[in-house]
């Protein structure tokens, strides 16, 4: 390539990297001073994608489309058809999901042209009553959008309420605002979409302990994954920094609060367990032992080894067993998912050592240090187990002790490279979030790291991939509070819904992922979630 090719180069890249992003604004971060194009309207393109693409984010397992276009109209009718005794989850969502789509249309007596077919019904068959919603809810559903010329119908088909959720929201992203007709409309009519999940476990970890959430924050979350089809919010309640749920058993527990108002009642965590189950969302509490817990000890100073030195908890008194024993008591009356996280993780047992106590207990028991975490851990296990949970813990106890696990334990792996193939040889459960890739408060991993992160790598075998249940992204608490938590969670995160969510060999290209992710983008900031630009935020490298 000549000269005048690189400097053409150069100069194309340098446009490009200006272009900024999308939804009608364009990022200004890399301008210093005034040029004359910036005085002069700058049209953009829209967005492009190949003809047999679909903008739907995830991307459904099955679809096809045509050519045709549908309009809406703005009294769209819902009917439930099939067993549902009780439909008020079906129409509560249909309202919300009226309310993105026809966002831009107030006036609902438009006159509608009356020689082409319009949209006029949703019908959704819901085929069992069941309201409960699990580990390995059944979320499949169709979609079937009929051709501009026919029938005046959307059929949306699914085995029960939470598939029936997923297909809305697939509809409502298919269904644009023409700004030229001022109708809604549906493109490449007819569809018809047969999908389902890739891994039944796709979640999200909140951590209300290093900065309180309130609950608006908490439910606006959980607004935002539904739109990404997350099916896990996994609530870290409770760490070091603060105590801030309310335990019935032992009041003095949310004294460990940053302050009084920065609290959650127990009736607010059943509220939340509520609004998440209304958009097919399980949440999944954890209860950090005997690690990640000295805040417990604010109300009970029993709990610490000594004033100076706070945790873990002490493991030699039976007051810390029973205060264990009653916050899950109480948790259980609040949260009805199948799967508790007792976490488990980064614990260092020098205060163990340093305790005279403690120490004077442990060469009484004749155990280690060591062997009084294993100890600590199975006990804890053994307490959930009883209430009906099958226990979760970050990977640690596998690390560390993985022989004493039982075999309902799911392994949590976040730190260790590929841990996931060791976890599943020995016929553990496993949730993968791998933290070089999916921990959102690394701030300076983009999007395409996300989306790349193969929860499957070197598992071959059918009976080994079935054991990893599905990944969640992370987002710790220490870097993000109210004001940016959902620039920090999104885009990425849908990243990594998709890879969750889509056949694999749909979701391999973040070249084809792109303009669909910006897209996504555009959809979140349309119902009011903050999310960050895909590109250029993060990596701010950029020209001189
Ligand atoms: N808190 C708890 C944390 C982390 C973990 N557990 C954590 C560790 C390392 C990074 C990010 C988060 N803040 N309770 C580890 C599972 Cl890089």
């Amino acid at each position: 390539m000549g000269t005048i090719g690189r400097t053409l180069m150069i100069f194309l890249l340098l446009a490009m990297m200006f272009e900024g992003e999308v939804c009608g604004y364009r990022s200004k971060q890399w301008r210093r001073s005034f040029s004359k194009t910036d005085m002069k309207y700058k049209p953009r393109k829209p967005l492009q994608i190949e003809a047999n693409e679909t903008w739907v984010w995830p991307m459904p397992a099955e679809w096809t489309s045509g050519e045709g276009t549908l309009i809406v109209d703005p009294k769209l009718e819902l009917v439930v058809q099939g067993s549902l005794s009780e439909s008020d989850v079906m129409e509560e969502a249909f309202e919300r999901y009226c309310g993105h789509i026809f966002v831009h249309q107030t006036i609902m007596n438009l006159r509608l042209p009356s020689d082409v077919p319009i949209l006029q019904r949703l019908v959704i068959n819901v085929i069992s009553d069941s309201q409960t919603l699990q580990l390995g809810t059944d979320e499949s559903y169709t979609l079937t959008i009929p051709a501009s010329d026919k029938a005046s119908d959307v059929y949306l088909e699914a085995s029960n309420i939470y598939g029936a959720l997923r297909g809305l929201e697939t509809f409502s992203q298919l269904c644009r605002f023409n700004f030229e007709t001022k109708f809604v409309q549906i493109p490449r009519t007819p569809w018809s979409i047969r999908d389902k999940p890739r891994f039944q476990f796709r979640g999200l970890l909140i951590d209300t302990s290093r900065h309180y959430l309130p609950l608006e924050t908490i439910k606006k979350v959980i607004d935002s994954m539904a739109y990404a089809k997350l099916n896990v919010l996994h609530w870290h309640i409770v760490d070091t920094q603060s105590f801030p749920l309310e335990i019935p058993s032992y009041p003095g527990l949310w004294e460990g609060s940053y302050t009084k108002t920065e609290r959650y009642t127990m009736e607010d965590a059943a509220n939340i367990v509520e609004y998440a189950r209304r958009r097919g969302i399980n949440v999944m509490p954890e209860l950090d032992t005997p690690g990640h817990a000295a805040s417990w000890g604010v109300g009970y100073t029993q709990l610490w080894p000594t004033p100076d030195c706070q945790q873990p908890l002490d493991v030699s008194s039976k007051f810390t067993f029973e205060v264990i024993g009653g916050i899950l008591a109480d948790f259980r009356k609040v949260f009805p998912f199948d799967l508790m996280h007792l976490g488990g993780d980064e614990v260092d047992t020098t205060c163990w050592n340093e305790t005279e106590h403690i120490h004077h207990w442990l060469k009484e028991k004749d155990l280690t240090p060591h062997d009084a975490y294993a100890t600590f851990v199975l006990e804890v296990q053994k307490t959930a187990r009883k209430l009906g949970w099958a226990p979760v813990n970050w990977e640690e106890p596998f690390t560390e002790f993985g022989d004493l696990l039982s075999p309902d334990t799911v392994v949590h792996e976040w730190y260790s490279s590929n841990l996931v193939p060791e976890i599943v040889n020995k016929g553990y459960r496993c949730i993968v979030s791998n933290q070089d890739v999916w921990y959102l408060d690394h701030l300076d991993v983009e999007w395409e790291l996300f989306y790349l992160n193969e929860p499957l790598t070197d598992l071959n075998s059918r009976e080994q991939q079935e054991l990893v249940i599905g990944g969640e992204v992370c987002m710790w608490g220490e870097t993000a509070d109210p004001g940016d938590i959902e620039a920090t969670i999104w885009p990425r995160a849908a990243a990594a819904a998709e890879r969750l969510w889509s056949p694999k060999y749909l979701a391999n290209s973040t070249d084809r992922a792109l303009p669909r992710l910006q897209r996504f983008r555009c959809l979140l900031h349309e119902r009011g979630v903050g999310a960050a630009p895909v590109k250029n935020y993060y990596a701010r490298e950029g020209p001189e």
